[in-house]
C-alpha cells in the first residue's frame, strides 16, 4: 500500500512542473498507486474558472486547489500538484491546511533563461510584447522556496531521472 498525500510541485511556467507530475502518475499507476494530476488545464478552466492572475486571484486559486487536494488525501490518493504558485505565503496556507507528513514540496528548478528558451505555448513572448500582463518572472514575482523538501533541476535531469529521484524520495520517506 501507499500512503496518500499532496506532492506540491512548484516553478516557472515551462519549468516542467505538468510534464513531470504526469510521467510520475503514469509510473505510480504501473505500479498500482492511485493518484491524480492537479494542473491548470483541468483546474483553471473548470474550478476556477473565474478567477486570473493577480496576486488575489492567485492566492484563492491555490486555496482552493488546497482544499481540493486536501479532499482527495482524504480520499486515499496520492495527489500530484502542478502550479506555479509563486508566493511562499500562499504555499505555507496550503501546506498549513496539512499533516505535516502529508504535504511534500517540490521545487521543479529551472532558470527563467532556459523556460523562455522552451517557451512550449509562445507566453514568455506574449508577456515580453506586453500582450500577457503580470507573466510570472517577467513581470510579476517568483519566490524561490527556502526549504523545499526536494529540488528537481529540469535542466541537469532527463524526465526519467526526475521520475526516478521522486519515487526515490517516497520511498526513504515511506510514502510507498
Ligand atoms: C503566469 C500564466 C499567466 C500569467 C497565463 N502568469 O505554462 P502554462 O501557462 O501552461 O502554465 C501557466 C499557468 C499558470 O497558472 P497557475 O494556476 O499554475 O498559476 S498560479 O499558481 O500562480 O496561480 C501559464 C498560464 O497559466 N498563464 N497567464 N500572467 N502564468
Amino acid at each position: 500500500g501507499h500512503r496518500s498525500r499532496t506532492l506540491w510541485f512548484t516553478g516557472l511556467s515551462g519549468a516542467g512542473k505538468s510534464s513531470l507530475a504526469f510521467a510520475l502518475e503514469q509510473h505510480l499507476h504501473e505500479q498500482g498507486v492511485r493518484c491524480y494530476v492537479l494542473d491548470g488545464d483541468n483546474v483553471r478552466h473548470g474550478l476556477n474558472r473565474d478567477l486570473g492572475f493577480t496576486a488575489e486571484d492567485r492566492q484563492e486559486n491555490l486555496r482552493r486547489i488546497g482544499e481540493v487536494a486536501k479532499l482527495m488525501v482524504d480520499a486515499g490518493l496520492l495527489v500530484l500538484s502542478a502550479f506555479i504558485s509563486p508566493h511562499a505565503q500562499d504555499r505555507k496556507m496550503v501546506r498549513d491546511l496539512f499533516e505535516p507528513e502529508d504535504f511534500i514540496e517540490i521545487y521543479v528548478q529551472c532558470s527563467i533563461e532556459e523556460c523562455e528558451r522552451r517557451d512550449p505555448k509562445g507566453l514568455y513572448k506574449k508577456a515580453r510584447s506586453g500582450d500577457i500582463p503580470h507573466f510570472t518572472g517577467i513581470s510579476a514575482p517568483y519566490e524561490v522556496p527556502e526549504e523545499p523538501s526536494l529540488i528537481i533541476d529540469t535542466e541537469q535531469l532527463s524526465l526519467h531521472e526526475a521520475v526516478q529521484e521522486i519515487v526515490r524520495y517516497l520511498e526513504l520517506t515511506g510514502a510507498l
